[in-house]
């Protein structure tokens, strides 16, 4: 089985190319966690061999995302962008949720692609809209998900995809590093730091810093880290405070004793704001410009 795999892949047809994957893929970033999971970055997978692995299993990918109040906006352009970059070949259901169902644009889908709308209720704050996705995708892992597909991709949808995204990125539980952070001294992470929160980090503890926007993994995983998330954000409700960056310091703290089996490199969340890098080849899910003053009041 594996033989044909290989033969499949254009790396073994000369000596030179097959020669290669005895070399380290890349020497420039760091590739591999210190518990063992790989760090996905550009040269470092073949994917022709992953496709192909996927395929025979058949997946199913689940892409939630969130279009709340003027959030609407970005969807269109972000399910668009999805189907040219977003696993392309596999079978994907976008699970959208939104307060607005009637204000979603008709798209047309590739084959193999879904589409369902999910109603839910708006929060007056835009932190209460940003934390209760937690809730929402634990609640339909449960009423839904966990029968449609066997892998669930999370992400903000203030965002468009730029190159491709597809099954390398699939592991029990993946999280994605922060661009703003990703070679940063992790004394300087913005991890919460009151130790009266539920996502308490101590200084000298953690590993990376990662992205609210983009986690993702089996659906049992998701499950535990989107009820634990929004039991820990209810707990701080009730004590009446709230982490430093909502949602996204919670899931620090969950990576931070449940380790990712998986880490997407910044490739996977970039901010052209923050300029290029010579560790950058591709840029595969950019920020769209917003206009904070006009999308937030
Ligand atoms: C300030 O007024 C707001 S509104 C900040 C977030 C808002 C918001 C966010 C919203 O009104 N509707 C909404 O659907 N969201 C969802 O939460 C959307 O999926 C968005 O991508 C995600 C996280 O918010 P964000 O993208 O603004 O967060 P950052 O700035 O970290 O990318
Ligand atoms: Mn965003």
């Amino acid at each position: 089985m594996s033989l044909q795999i290989t033969c499949t892949t254009t790396t073994i047809q000369n000596g030179e190319e097959m020669y290669r994957i005895l070399k380290p893929p890349r020497t420039d970033v760091l590739v591999m966690t210190p518990w063992f999971a790989p760090i996905v970055w550009d040269g470092t997978f073949d994917i022709d061999l992953l496709d192909y692995k996927f395929k025979m299993r058949n997946v199913t990918i689940g892409l939630t995302v969130f279009a709340v109040k003027k959030y609407i906006i970005f969807l269109q352009g972000f399910i668009e962008s999805a189907e040219n970059y977003f696993m392309q070949g596999h079978q994907v259901n976008y699970y959208v949720f939104t307060d607005q169902p009637e204000a979603v644009p008709q798209m047309n889908l590739k084959p193999g692609r879904n589409l369902v709308l999910l109603v839910v209720q708006s929060y007056p704050q835009w932190q209460e809209i940003s934390m209760h996705r937690m809730e929402m995708i634990y609640l339909f892992i449960q009423k839904r998900f966990k029968k449609e597909v066997d892998y669930l991709v999370c992400v903000d949808v203030d965002m468009t995809f730029s190159d491709h995204v597809g099954v390398e990125i699939l592991d029990n539980l993946f999280g994605t590093l922060h661009p703003a952070f990703y070679d940063t001294n992790p004394i300087e992470y913005t991890y919460e730091r009151r130790i009266e929160s539920e996502a308490y980090i101590p200084f000298y503890e953690g590993d990376f810093y990662y992205a609210g926007g983009f986690f993702g993994g089996k659906l049992k995983e998701v499950f535990l880290l989107t009820k634990r998330c929004h039991e820990a954000i209810m707990k701080d409700k009730n004590n009446e405070i709230e982490a430093i960056w909502h949602d996204e310091s919670h899931i620090n703290k969950y990576f931070l004793n449940h380790k990712p089996t998986k880490i997407l490199s910044p490739e996977y969340l970039w901010d052209n704001d923050m300029g290029n890098r010579n560790i950058l080849r591709k840029k595969r899910f950019l920020a769209v410009r917003k206009n904070h003053k006009a999308i937030r009041s």
